[in-house]
């Protein structure tokens, strides 16, 4: 298989949808961010397209609500997930989203990667593990992000690293799991994330 280059700079937002019935149509491969609420999905994103605000961040969790699509080129698209986990929202707000959330990810068959973002120091929440195993029963590939890796020292941030693998051993030896360290403030682990990006949309081109 040859890995094709995508130029992320160029994604673009494409739309904003409650629910998967206003996305456009379910063909082409689509790669999806999925993580806690304040994990930092919408920054990833922003820092692998190298755009300030293509995604929208917030100090407030809970803010992307929505699923937010983009197109990277013709055919690839990367979704920004409504975040999951967040206490302090009504109630009736919370299961609408999450909904929303799980239709996507039952449902939608271009779903080709999965990349679950959890802050570094919080890692493998129930919610997190939930998502996890649920990709590895879809056998849909995961890229697990250990995001705000800067908040660590680099000895604390290795340490978490192998923790973290170590937890998802057993899940590993029937799914395809990742999983690296992550800074949309520094920029490390970028071209970890881009590389896992275009060997999914490559793979899924040969199909
Ligand atoms: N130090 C540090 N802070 C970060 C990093 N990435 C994100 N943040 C901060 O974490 C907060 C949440 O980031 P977002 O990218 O909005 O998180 P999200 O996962 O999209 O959150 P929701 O949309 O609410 O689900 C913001 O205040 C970001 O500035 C990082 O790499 N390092
Ligand atoms: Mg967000």
């Amino acid at each position: 298989m040859t890995i094709k280059t995508h130029n992320y700079q160029a994604t673009h937002f494409v739309i904003s949808a409650p629910d998967i019935r206003h996305l456009p149509e379910d063909t082409g491969i689509e790669v999806a961010f999925a993580g806690r609420s304040n994990a930092g999905k919408s920054s990833a994103l922003n820092a692998l397209t190298q755009q300030k605000s293509l995604a929208r961040t917030s100090k407030t969790p809970g803010r992307t609500q929505l699923i937010n699509l983009f197109e990277v080129t013709e055919g690839c698209r990367v979704v920004d997930l409504p975040g999951y986990g967040y206490a302090e929202v009504p109630e009736a707000m919370k299961r609408k989203w999450q909904a929303a959330l799980g239709e996507y990810l039952q449902k939608r068959d271009c779903l080709r990667g999965l990349v679950v973002l959890m802050d570094i120091r919080h890692p493998l929440k129930d919610l997190d593990m939930q998502m996890i195993e649920w990709a590895v029963a879809m056998q849909v590939p995961v890229l697990a992000l250990l995001t705000k890796a800067d908040k660590l020292a680099s000895g604390a941030r290795k340490k978490q690293l192998m923790a973290v693998r170590d937890a998802l051993t057993d899940l590993s030896e029937t799914g395809d799991i990742q999983v690296e360290y992550f800074s949309a403030l520094k920029k490390i682990g970028i071209d970890k994330l881009r590389l896992k990006l275009d060997t999914w949309f490559s793979e899924s081109d040969a199909e």
